[in-house]
């Protein structure tokens, strides 16, 4: 007779995104079988992802098709699916407002269904509600313009942009699929979370590739738009291990997950460059074509609930995430064999 517990299998959406890799790397080190949706017939991203773990199985689907992610949910019959998925950048989502409803709104009903569909859940509520368990990717952006500070479980929601819409459309229909069929579904509302490897866009990363960049003296000078902006930048390892955290409790509840300090870009900026023993005033333009229609302008978490029922913690402080970050861009850039299908700039963001 075999003594074998059975590994717990974890299906992730936005696999090839920066919470994606870290979460498969928490969840192989727990011992999970971890499955990444792919979409796309041939994702650059992929060969990214390898770089960092070889043993995440791959299964191809898109958020923006029902049917695919039928078809993921039965092929892996995983017990918990994390919908990391979406369309992450808010600037774009000015740009591109339905498709981000899609991707980012509609694409958690569409992975709630594939999950009620595979698991043979009724049109009313189920108890027991099948066997499994959903993270959604909820947002700090869905507080917006906030109603007081710092934001916790109960503060209502203000969204500023069409991806702050879109995310709390996703936030809702997930509370409603818990509600109406008992499913183990939950939100984590996660402030900003930042890491070496943070998509280019993003104005953590933004900063430490500009450092870098001034640094080694391959460019003069970084242009930003608002520097007044504040948010709770936590470390992305950190925060994925509480996604986790989430899905092994007794009941499915929806938790806050943020480090309570907040800081504003210029601190930010400032430190990136003290950092590399550079004066920001230098260097930094200001830009006015990369400020906002609708800014967020203050978000700062109260991870209590996190800390008193899951016993999460953030671990790595702001001051140690911007040193992390810049030495590692410092690095990266002064390697002669650097990665060529990393995108390390943007002229337009
Ligand atoms: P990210 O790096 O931008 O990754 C986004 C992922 O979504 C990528 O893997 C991308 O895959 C995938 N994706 C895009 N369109 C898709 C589609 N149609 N079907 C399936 N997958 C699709 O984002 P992140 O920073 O890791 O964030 C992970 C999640 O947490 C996102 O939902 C984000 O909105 C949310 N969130 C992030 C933060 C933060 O500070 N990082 C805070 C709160 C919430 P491709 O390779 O195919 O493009
Ligand atoms: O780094 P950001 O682009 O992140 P933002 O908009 O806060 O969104 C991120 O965090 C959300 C959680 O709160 C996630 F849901 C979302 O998916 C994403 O991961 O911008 C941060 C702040 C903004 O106030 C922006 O106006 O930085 C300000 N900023 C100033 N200059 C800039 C720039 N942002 C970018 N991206 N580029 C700039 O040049």
């Amino acid at each position: 007779m075999s003594l074998e517990v059975p590994l717990t299998t974890a299906l992730i959406t936005g696999i090839t995104g920066q919470d994606g890799s870290y979460l498969a790397e928490h969840l192989l080190e727990q011992g999970y079988e971890v499955w990444g949706l792919v979409r796309g017939q041939a994702n650059p991203h992929v060969s990214r992802l390898r770089k960092h773990i070889g043993d995440v199985r791959l299964v191809h689907g898109d958020l923006l098709d029902q049917g695919s992610l039928i078809s993921a949910v039965e092929k892996v019959r995983p017990d918990e699916v994390y919908n990391l998925g979406a369309i992450s950048f808010v600037p774009m989502s000015w740009q591109q407002a339905e498709i981000t409803a899609e991707v980012t709104g509609m694409g958690v009903l569409r992975m709630l269904e594939a999950i009620r569909v595979v698991s043979g859940i009724g049109g009313s509520r189920t108890p027991g509600g099948g066997q499994i368990r959903f993270y959604q990717a909820s947002s700090s952006e869905m507080f917006g313009q906030v109603r007081e500070t710092p934001q916790n479980e109960r503060t209502p929601f203000h969204p500023r942009s069409p991806y702050g819409v879109a995310k709390t459309y996703g936030h809702f229909i997930t509370q409603n699929y818990r509600e109406s069929y008992g499913m183990f579904a939950v939100s984590g509302i996660l402030f900003n979370h930042e890491s070496p490897r943070r998509g280019a866009e993003f104005v953590t990363r933004k900063i430490s590739l500009g450092v870098a960049r001034i640094r080694l003296g391959l460019a003069r000078e970084l242009r930003l738009g608002n520097l007044e902006a504040r948010r709770d930048w936590g470390y992305a390892g950190d925060y994925v291990t509480a996604m986790r955290l989430m899905l092994a409790q007794d009941t499915p509840e929806d938790y806050v997950i943020g480090t309570g300090r907040t800081q504003s870009v210029r601190e930010l900026v400032e430190l990136a460059f003290s950092t590399a023993g550079l004066d920001w005033r230098d260097h930094v333009v200001g830009d006015p074509g990369l400020t906002r229609p609708a800014e967020v302008d203050l978000l700062c978490g109260d991870p209590k609930k996190a800390r008193d029922q899951l016993g999460w913690e953030p671990g790595v402080s702001f001051e140690e995430l911007v040193a992390m970050m810049v030495e590692s861009d410092l690095a990266l850039l002064s390697r002669s064999d650097r990665p060529e299908d990393e995108p390390l700039s943007f002229d337009h963001w």
